[in-house]
């Protein structure tokens, strides 16, 4: 029971690797990436419209579209794995494949940003929330401007 128990927290564990799950072709792996996007993008402009004052302020709310922001934030990154270039439209530039590591290390900084910002919902300041949002917008921005075709 034990050892069933252990085997189960070392699967817990081993999570993240659900993220790197495997792609049976290049077009899903590109749908999958431009739907976590995409739902990224719904999710994050919702918390925009707040910042912006166009909706509002409502805690709860705020904290569960930030919160969604960071579940999708972790899983783009392995869907741009190799051979995944081509296979469908996609705006995804060269350089993702050319310069693997530093592509990823944009990403971590993303996931990085989005945890201050769930941080900083959770906080319930508006003023740093704009800040965190703001963080997390240039930490899109900084990507698309060097991976991202337009
Ligand atoms: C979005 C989206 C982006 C980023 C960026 C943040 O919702 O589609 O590219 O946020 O606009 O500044």
């Amino acid at each position: 029971m034990k050892a069933l128990n252990a085997l189960a927290i070392c699967t817990m564990l081993a999570a993240p690797s659900i993220a790197s799950a495997q792609f049976t072709k290049p077009e899903f792996a590109i749908k999958y990436r431009q739907s976590t996007m995409f739902i990224q993008g719904q999710h994050f402009g919702r918390i925009g419209a707040v910042v912006k004052g166009t909706r509002p302020y409502n805690q709860d709310e705020v904290v569960q579209n930030a919160m969604i922001v960071e579940e999708m934030s972790k899983l783009h990154w392995p869907a741009f794995g190799p051979g995944t270039d081509q296979g469908a439209p996609t705006r995804a530039l060269p350089a993702i494949w050319k310069e693997p590591d530093k592509f990823q290390a944009a990403g971590k900084r993303l996931q990085e940003e989005v945890q201050k910002l769930v941080a900083t919902a959770k906080g319930g300041d508006q003023g740093q929330l704009k800040a965190a949002f703001g963080a997390v917008g240039q930490a899109c921005d900084g990507c698309h401007e060097d991976y991202r075709k337009d």
